[in-house]
């Protein structure tokens, strides 16, 4: 496991060095900081930086879409491959009869959906490449309901700025307790057309491996962002009383929270 995560951050690194490249000379940081002061703490962290200069460089752009034609491989199983909860256990066992997804948090009108309710929304569909930190790449189809959709139902409150994933499996253990996979993105990609919650892939409802029943898809960022075997999004204002305050089950050890390809 360590020399996995070795191997991710050394890669990780390659990334934001190149990114890093691509951006000097460019002009976008001066005009932005003279600005406006909102951005100009933005700035401030590192972290922000990143996201910063990479959102002002992709800005609203699409991810690549691609043709049924480029999907040459199944999608790779990475991570957690088949939560052994028992609650997740038996919803399987029932083809996922009695899942729920609940939002909750910065809302005014807290829902609780099951998957009917979510495959009777309007759904997109998307043949995109997932990018995982590791250095694999793999090109499927994604079929869900968008993000934004699920959330306009919910109502956020203005104060709302992040939306966060819980997820069924329990990635580490410990005898002080489990770990669960959570992660978070701001409201600006969750509102983004490409951010759905899939339910299917490849054509097919999506398999146990990839996160079944539902998993999201951010298309413009890193493997470890598309959060599988969600069960709960909650909307916060902060992302710091959550696990070891940044954000994510990765971003908690060392990763970048924003980590936009
Ligand atoms: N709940 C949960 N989500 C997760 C993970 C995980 O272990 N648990 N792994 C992440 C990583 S590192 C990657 S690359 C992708 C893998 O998705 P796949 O199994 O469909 O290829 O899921 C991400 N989402
Ligand atoms: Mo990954």
């Amino acid at each position: 496991m360590a020399r996995m995560e070795a191997r991710m951050l050394d890669r990780r690194k390659l990334l934001l060095g190149s990114a890093a490249l691509a951006l000097s000379g460019c002009k976008v940081f001066d005009s932005a900081t003279d600005r406006d002061s909102a951005l100009r703490n933005l700035f401030a962290s590192h972290e922000g930086l990143t996201r910063a200069a990479q959102r002002a460089v992709i800005g609203d752009r699409l991810a690549p879409e691609f043709s049924e034609a480029d999907i040459r491989q199944g999608q790779r199983p990475n991570g957690s491959v088949n939560p052994d909860g028992a609650e997740y256990r038996r919803m399987a066992g029932t083809g996922f009869r009695d899942y729920r997804l609940t939002v909750t948090g910065l809302v005014d009108s807290p829902q609780s959906l099951s998957l009917a309710d979510l495959t009777a929304l309007p759904s997109r569909t998307q043949i995109t490449r997932h990018d995982c930190v590791e250095g694999w790449s793999c090109i499927a189809k994604w079929q869900g309901v968008p993000l934004g959709t699920v959330l306009k139902l919910a109502q956020p409150k203005l104060t709302a700025r992040y939306a966060v994933f819980q997820c069924f499996d329990a990635i580490e253990r410990s005898l002080s307790g489990e770990v669960f996979y959570y992660e978070s993105i701001d409201l600006i990609d969750a509102f983004h057309p490409q951010t759905i919650l899939a339910y299917a892939m490849n054509g097919a409802p999506l398999p146990v491996a990839n996160g079944a029943p539902l998993r999201l898809r951010v298309e413009r960022q890193l493997g470890y962002k598309m959060a599988k075997y969600v069960h709960t999004i909650e909307l916060v204002d902060s992302l710091a009383s959550l696990g070891f305050g940044k954000g994510s089950y990765w971003a908690d050890r060392g990763y970048e929270w924003y980590a936009g390809i």
